[in-house]
């Protein structure tokens, strides 16, 4: 197995807790996203999205962080990525979903560059957009993970998908959000300390990683 990713992407973070969750070893590649490697012709032929992560497992390439988190949970069902019931997979699936279809491709790479580049909407518009859609998204899993379901993670005492996709978001808020602004969201962060407390997340963090650069 072999996970093309960047120490700071959140979607590459998602497979790299999911693949220590299920203890699977696996090869690094490295697409620096800051010198547009993803953009590279060579990538691109591998990776028609220009994103990362990609993941190759055998002869087949994988893409799109989720659809990745899937395959793994259906190839190596133990620890489940998801609950039982399937009331508790609908609400587990849509804590994941908002993060990754709703809140995440708002404030990505690509878009933030294309606002500051040929939109120019200047420095202040864009931490406004960042901020904006973070505090919106943020807000509303709050609520969604203050509905009683929630344990020591975002479904019970168990990690899974929720989780998954909930810990690369929080990275990436603080590097815009100081904590105390994070601290409008208790539910949300106590489930974030109580994931990095976990090994398997703690392993996957940006720091942690071969290719961390800590420059901005
Ligand atoms: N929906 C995709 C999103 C992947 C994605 O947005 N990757 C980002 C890093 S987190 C990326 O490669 N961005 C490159 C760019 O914006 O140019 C997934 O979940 O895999």
């Amino acid at each position: 197995m072999k996970l093309w990713g960047y120490f700071r992407s959140s979607a590459a973070f998602r497979v790299r807790i999911a693949l220590a969750l299920k203890g699977l070893a696996y090869e690094n590649a490295f697409v620096h996203l800051r010198k547009s490697e993803q953009r590279a012709p060579d990538y691109l032929a591998r990776n028609p999205l220009g994103f990362v992560p990609s993941f190759e497992d055998g002869p087949a390439l994988l893409t799109q962080s989720l659809a990745i988190c899937d395959y793994l949970d259906e190839t190596h069902p133990e620890p489940p990525f998801l609950p039982g019931d399937a009331l508790a997979r609908a609400r587990v699936r849509a804590i994941a979903y908002s993060i990754a279809c709703d809140i995440h491709p708002l404030n990505n790479l690509r878009v933030l560059r294309y606002l500051l580049g040929p939109l120019a909407v200047g420095k202040d518009a864009h931490d406004a957009w960042y901020r904006h859609w973070i505090a919106l998204g943020f807000e509303a899993l709050e609520k969604l993970l203050a509905d009683g379901q929630a344990g020591r993670y975002c479904h019970g005492d168990a990690p899974g998908l929720a989780d998954i996709c909930l810990v690369p978001q929080v990275f990436n808020a603080k590097r815009f959000y100081g904590d105390g602004e994070l601290a409008r969201y208790p539910t949300l962060m106590a489930i974030f300390s109580n994931c990095m407390t976990h090994p398997a997340f703690d392993a996957a963090r940006p720091e942690k990683q071969p290719d961390f650069d800590p420059a901005p």
